[in-house]
């Protein structure tokens, strides 16, 4: 019954969105379930973005602190941004609004490794955690969440949050309980070996836990993630996918792959759909795993062929039509799909264990293999770091890919010198573009250098790299400093890499 307390344990109460929005005050920290949109929690951000807009109209104050597991939907970041309400934001976000914000200092942001999260908040990096807002399958009296579309950092948040409002989201499978498993790790230094020692090992609960007390409000809801549905790639993105494809086939007869193959994991995204769906059809590779964070529309398909035998993550990323797929025949799907904390989804430890080949997309590299998956010209934020290093640094091979040119050819993706760098060239061994592949494996700086502009520049833009290097003062790599941002200054004066 809404606004009344529960018969049996006097802890769990109904209420509406808009009662739960009213009692989260200006300047809390709020933790939210969701990693992607997948399992997002949306009523109660919803409300909470009307409520701080009405507030505003009044030219009243109203602002919270925002963390998730990773980026959202449009009911959480695009509606708190929209409506101003974001002060502070970690550890990932990916919408329009809110990236606008950042870039102008009106929210600011902290970018995190997905994996760091939940030990940084049982620690109290952030402070404390006023509230926990989680969408959830089911709640018992006792306290067990049976969480949706994702593990995300939830079980962490409401293991910390003082108080709790559970979204009981009707739209989703009570059977996504079959898939997760839930776990924390203990506190360090008391942690012993993590028992992951496939994709599909399971070692925790098919639930999170919260005190009962501490749940102030349950709010029914139901709505699907609002997923956009798969596009097929185009054709940059399948040249990219050939390419690692064949790389992949390569490594396997030369032995560096075993038979039956490793573990993947691939990025969001056209490139890594285009990637996974060329894996799929190839009659070349064996059947495989994936160790992966996202579980997107393209593994729908790719487990049902039998090319995909299993997958571990840490969201169900899916369109509505993929997710009815699923729910329709979870006799056959939920046996073969984990669904893990991001603390364990993105261990580097259990990565590094299984060998796992991790894909991910940048935005530039630079000629000695450097990456920036985050900032355009160093400044201007795009998404953030994710996963991307949780799985480049631990990686089995770890392998970047982008597109070789940006805007219409006016961006190179290929530079001299990185513009922000999260992935230093210590963790990048094979870069693609629709180019090429550079295998930079036992390379020095300088063959780096000119197998990356071979292989992977653009050939608009391939002389003026290796006349840089040609240039440039010598010592174990070669720089200069005068010119190492020449491309990305004149991209800012004329909106071109290009020379005029
Ligand atoms: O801009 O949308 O205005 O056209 O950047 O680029 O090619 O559409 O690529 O959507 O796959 O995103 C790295 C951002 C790539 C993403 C990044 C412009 C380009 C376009 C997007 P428009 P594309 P994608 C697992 C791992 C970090 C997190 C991560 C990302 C827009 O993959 O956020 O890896 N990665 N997580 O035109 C200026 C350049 C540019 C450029 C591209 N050099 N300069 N603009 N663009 N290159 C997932 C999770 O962790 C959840």
């Amino acid at each position: 019954v809404v606004g009344e307390r529960c018969q049996r344990c006097q802890a769990i109460t109904q209420m509406t969105a808009e009662e739960a929005a009213a009692m989260i005050p200006n300047g809390a920290t709020v933790g939210f379930s969701g990693f992607t949109p997948a399992g997002a929690a949306k009523a109660v951000p919803s409300a909470l973005a009307e409520r701080a807009q009405a507030l505003h109209d009044k030219g009243e104050e109203f602002g919270i602190r925002v963390l998730t597991g990773a980026s959202t939907g449009k009911y959480l970041d695009e509606a708190l941004a929209q409506a101003g309400a974001i002060n502070w934001r970690a550890p990932y976000q990916s919408s329009a609004t809110l990236r606008k914000r950042i870039n102008t200092q009106e929210s600011r942001f902290v970018d995190l490794h997905l994996s760091h999260v939940p030990q940084m908040m049982e620690f109290g990096f952030f402070g404390e955690m006023d509230y926990a807002v989680v969408e959830a399958t089911d709640v018992t009296h006792d306290g067990r969440i049976y969480l949706s579309t994702s593990g995300g950092a939830s079980p962490s948040y409401l293991r910390h949050a003082k108080k709790v409002f559970v979204e009981l989201n009707r739209f989703h499978s009570t059977r996504l309980a079959e898939c997760h498993d839930v776990a924390i790790l203990p506190p360090p230094p008391h942690r012993s070996p993590i028992p992951i020692h496939h994709p599909l090992s399971k070692m925790g609960t098919p639930f999170a836990t919260v005190d009962p007390k501490k749940i102030v409000g349950v709010i029914e809801n139901n709505a699907s993630d609002g997923v956009a549905p798969f596009t097929p790639p185009d054709e940059v993105s399948q040249k990219i996918a050939g390419h690692v494809i064949r790389f992949l086939l390569d490594e396997m007869k030369a032995g560096r792959i075993p038979a039956d193959f490793l573990p993947l994991q691939s990025g969001v995204g056209n490139v890594a759909n285009a990637v996974m769906a060329g894996l799929g059809e190839s009659s070349d590779v064996p059947p495989f795993y994936m160790y992966s964070e996202v579980f997107q529309d393209a593994l729908v398909d790719l487990m049902a062929n039998g090319s995909l035998l299993g997958a571990s993550c840490t969201s169900l990323t899916l369109s509505d039509e993929q997710m009815q797929r699923v729910y329709s025949d979870m006799d056959f799907f939920a046996p073969k799909i984990v669904i893990r904390p991001q603390e364990l989804s993105n261990n580097p430890g259990v990565i590094r264990r299984m060998g796992v080949i991790a894909i991910n997309t940048a935005i530039e590299v630079d000629i000695y293999g450097h990456a920036n998956s985050t900032h355009i010209c160093g400044t201007r934020l795009m998404n953030g770091i994710g996963g991307s290093g949780d799985f480049m640094r631990n990686a089995y091979l770890s392998i970047f890919v982008a597109p070789s040119v940006a805007k219409g050819g006016a961006i190179s993706a290929i530079v001299p010198m990185v513009s922000h760098c999260d992935h230093s060239e210590h963790d990048v061994q094979i870069v693609v573009t629709d180019q090429g592949l550079a295998d930079l494996r036992g390379l020095g700086p300088i063959q780096r250098a000119h197998t990356l502009i071979e292989n992977c520049a653009h050939p608009d833009y391939r002389a003026y790299l290796h006349q840089y290097v040609a240039d440039a003062p010598c010592g174990h790599l070669k720089h200069d400093l005068d010119k190492c941002f020449e491309l990305h200054r004149r991209f800012i004066e004329t909106g071109s890499m290009k020379e005029a």
